[in-house]
């Protein structure tokens, strides 16, 4: 199945709304007391407003496009099969961000992105806090809140600014291979490493050239499916951590302002391959 340009347009502004909606919840409970419950360890949370949020999002979009098939960060949690078909498809992230909207630190995003044929077409980042919408159709751009995105054209490893983040896991040998790959990289030496809290947003700082890249082993297809298409229009490039092609189920990513950049950072890095979504 293809989608007409206009298609892809009418699509879009369904999502920028439903992200708004979605957006609207989230900063309504930002700053009241939440309702925490835990997933696959102590430190990788869930609140009330991430459930409620992706159930909103789910039935808005069954209401206006019946067809299209789900990926949903809790749909999953709750037992759903992750699974990537060639049918219109929605990965869904309610809340990127979780630990952060839990502490109110406002870097927390809504992801909503679309795929055709297995295929990143559309996607949307909302930075529910910010209010900085994030957009891309495949083929025609990036924008935040209409303005065009651009990535850094720095090309030289050394000066760069690298996001990345510890992840959720707190077991020995995870925060090993966190901490290896941080301290190879830190002694490279680059101008600094940044931990912000949200793939989705930090994907979307190095595609509006804020940062020069960003590596994470261990996340989820709901959290860069959006993101980094919105980066490979602002002209960078999102690659599997070994720099092959991204891969949508590997739960790995290296997003980066350009190739340069990428290899070199993926050279200082330690890789590791993670069971598949
Ligand atoms: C989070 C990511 C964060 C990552 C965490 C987690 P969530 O997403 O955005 O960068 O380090 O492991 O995946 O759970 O807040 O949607």
């Amino acid at each position: 199945m293809t989608h007409t340009k206009e298609e892809l347009d009418e699509i879009l502004a369904f999502g920028t709304s439903l992200a708004r909606k979605a957006g609207d919840k989230i900063q309504a409970a930002f700053l009241q007391n939440k309702n925490i419950q835990t997933k696959s360890c102590n430190t990788d949370l869930v609140t009330e407003t991430d459930q409620q949020v992706e159930a909103m999002i789910i039935q808005d979009i069954k209401q206006c496009y019946p067809k299209h098939k789900f990926i949903g960060e809790e749909s999953v949690a709750d037992g759903l099969k992750c699974d990537l078909t060639d049918e219109p498809t929605w990965i869904v992230d309610p809340v990127d961000g979780t630990t952060n909207f839990v502490h109110r630190f406002p870097y927390v995003a809504v992801c909503l992105g679309f795929c055709v044929n297995k295929e990143r077409t559309l996607g949307i980042v909302y930075n529910a806090v910010s209010g900085q919408m994030y957009t891309a159709i495949k083929g025609h751009g990036a924008f935040c809140n209409g303005k065009p995105l651009k990535v850094s054209s720095e090309t030289d490893l050394k000066k760069s600014l690298i996001l990345a983040e510890f992840g959720s896991a707190r077991d020995q040998e995870s925060l090993d291979f966190v901490f290896e790959n941080l301290r190879s990289i830190i002694s490279t030496p680059v101008h600094t490493i940044h931990c912000m809290g949200s793939a989705a947003l930090n994907i979307c700082a190095v595609a509006a050239g804020q940062a020069e890249a960003y590596f994470e082993f261990g996340i989820h297809c709901w959290d860069y499916c959006a993101a980094s298409l919105i980066l490979d229009e602002a002209g960078g490039v999102s690659l599997d951590t070994e720099e092959g092609e991204l891969d949508l189920m590997a739960r790995r990513i290296l997003a980066a302002a350009n190739n340069s950049i990428a290899s070199a950072l993926s050279s200082k890095l330690v890789h590791k391959r993670l069971p598949r979504d």
